[in-house]
């Protein structure tokens, strides 16, 4: 009886919990008449090695102005070389190859290709290139994926880094083996869209305090002046 009570308590958190992101997928689940989807500011993906690569590292996703800034700091790939890096469609890497993830993220169904294709997959991303170090960082700014869950969505999805270059070719540029991946998770910096001030009801609420009073210091006793 006990654990029932429980079971149903998280049961209920849960989907609480997810009811934002179930609204995005025009779902038609009572819940979404109670919730709406934000936009994040900030989501970011934690790079951590797949199989036995030691590639690791970060990828930011920034709202700015223009689109979305994407900010990728990746280490351990192979020397001077270029690796593919894409986002995937499903944030599950469950799988030891993380092929789980699924395919390329490509709301727009179009082809593979990297930027600055206009007609690509929204989840490619093109290649990372490594120094003699083996340490890449790739910024470029896109336009075609947003940071909630909607249609062009991405919170959820994976970020993959592959053994071999992305030469662009169908279906999915030759890349090779994943390497590495992490999930897209909101940023602890991340803040929602500021909401729109919502009016106050008629009658509710009482009329702001006249701003009285306070005008005479209340510590007549710090300004003394010196009488000469
Ligand atoms: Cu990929």
């Amino acid at each position: 009886m006990k654990a029932n009570q429980t079971l149903g308590a998280s049961g209920f958190a849960i989907l609480a919990l997810l009811a934002p992101f179930l609204n995005a997928q025009e779902s038609t689940s009572p819940l979404s008449a109670h919730s709406s989807s934000a936009e994040m500011k900030k989501l970011v993906a934690i790079i951590r090695p797949i199989g036995n690569s030691n590639v690791r590292g970060s990828v930011v996703f920034d709202k700015v102005d223009d689109g979305i800034l994407i900010n990728a700091k990746i280490g351990g790939l192979t020397p001077n070389a270029h690796h593919a890096i894409h986002i995937h469609e499903f944030g599950d890497l469950g799988s030891e190859d993380a092929s789980s993830a699924g395919d390329h993220f490509n709301p727009g169904d179009h082809s593979h290709a990297i930027p600055d294709e206009s007609e690509r997959h929204a989840g490619d991303l093109g290649n990372l290139q490594a120094d003699g170090d083996g340490n890449a960082v790739l910024t470029l700014v896109v336009n075609n994926i947003t940071l909630d869950a909607g249609k062009r969505g991405i919170i959820g999805r994976a970020v993959i880094v592959h053994a071999k270059a992305d030469d662009g070719g169908q279906p999915s540029g030759n890349a090779g083996d994943r390497i590495a991946a992490g999930v897209i998770g909101i940023s602890k910096d991340a803040r929602p869209e500021p909401a729109p001030p919502t009016p106050k009801p008629p009658g509710e609420g009482k009329p702001a305090e006249p701003e009285q009073k306070e005008t005479r210091p209340t510590t007549p006793d710090t300004d003394v002046s010196v009488d000469e």
